[in-house]
């Protein structure tokens, strides 16, 4: 599937957009779900929540292929969701069943499905990076025109892996899309202590490549800078540096009694930007949605969400003989 914009008839370019906004929202109730779930200790481990950011992974994933592969960090929900990742296979991951992607071993921050190019989560804050340029490396090499995509966080940008891996793909033209989700935060550190630019983009003149700033809330501006990097990359030019501002609505984690450092009044600014609602409508100012129907298809999602936790809730726990299978080492 091609998703140039312009190249689109507008029936498909109208119910492609209704597909992102489905995505949109998935993500939301999948997360909504996941942290009640997680407050009542029916799932293990650490959640983080995507909840705020949705446009940038809908917004990048809509314009690439099934076998464009993207790698994801310790947020990754959002993009195993807008990559096309089964919810029952995420939901028995977070509840820590068989039937889990990692068969329950490995919970949020592990999620993978190479059949649908999604390389993985990663608890190493830029740990995906130089494994996803790997990935570009491998799609230069076979010449079939895939590319590769990786999404991290603006703190991750300060850590080596990121500027090693941005240096080789640009000096080696890897067909790259490096998309930072500036969400003004690391855990509890302010981006702006951390990083002397106020652009991450800005660091992308450093490796002789385009570096672009976007509005992270807008999923169709996210979306068409997307697709433009994609070509470019496809079109053997090279990498790109797409920042995306944003911002998440929840704690660093879904852990009860975290210290958060925001002032109150910048969340609510930022919930006053929701990328959903303000798409939905947008939508509906447009004609292509009315009332009934998003919340028809928000009906549809929860009751898909719903049935995702039954299916968890219903498959067995891993037996204490598999902590030792699936590991490399002896
Ligand atoms: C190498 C490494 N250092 C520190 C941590 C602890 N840690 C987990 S998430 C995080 C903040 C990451 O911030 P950012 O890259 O901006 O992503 P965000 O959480 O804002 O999405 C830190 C420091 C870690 N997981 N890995
Ligand atoms: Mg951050």
């Amino acid at each position: 599937m091609t998703l140039t914009t312009e190249k689109q008839p507008r029936f498909h370019r109208d119910s492609k957009q209704l597909e992102m906004l489905r995505s949109m929202q998935t993500i939301r109730r999948f997360e909504e779900r996941a942290s009640d779930d997680y407050q009542a200790g029916a799932i293990y481990g650490v959640v983080h929540c995507y909840i705020g950011e949705e446009a940038v992974a809908v917004g990048v994933c809509a314009a690439l292929n099934r076998d464009d592969q993207i790698i994801s960090t310790h947020r990754g929900h959002g993009h195993c969701l807008a990559k096309g990742a089964d919810l029952n296979r995420m939901m028995a991951e977070l509840y820590g069943r068989q039937t889990g992607y990692c068969k329950g071993k490995g919970g949020s921050m592990h999620i993978a499905d190479f059949s649908i190019g999604m390389l993985g989560a990663n608890g190493i804050v830029a740990g995906g990076i130089p494994i996803v340029t790997g990935a570009g490396l491998a799609a230069q090499l076979e010449g079939k025109g895939r590319v590769a995509v990786s999404f991290f966080g603006d703190g991750a940008s300060n850590a080596g892996p990121f500027h090693e891996s941005i240096n080789i793909a640009a000096t080696w033209k890897l067909p790259m899309l490096y998309v930072c989700e500036n969400n003004l935060y690391s855990a509890g550190t302010i981006a702006a202590d951390t990083l002397a630019l106020s652009d991450v983009a800005a660091r992308a003149a450093g490796y002789g490549i385009p570096g672009v700033v976007v509005d992270g809330n807008d999923v169709m501006a996210v979306y068409e800078a997307a697709e433009a990097a994609v070509s470019r990359a496809r079109a053997g030019q090279g990498p790109t540096l797409i920042e995306c501002k944003t911002y998440r609505w929840r704690g660093h984690t879904e852990r009860p009694g975290q210290e958060d450092p925001r002032p109150k009044e910048e969340i609510e600014e930022w919930r006053q930007r929701d990328p959903i609602n303000r798409f939905a409508t947008n939508l509906i100012d447009q004609g292509l949605l009315t009332e009934d129907a998003w919340q028809k298809m928000d009906a549809e999602i929860l009751a898909a969400i719903e049935d995702a936790v039954k299916f968890s809730e219903e498959s067995p726990f891993p037996e204490p003989e598999a902590a030792v299978e699936d590991i490399f080492a002896d």
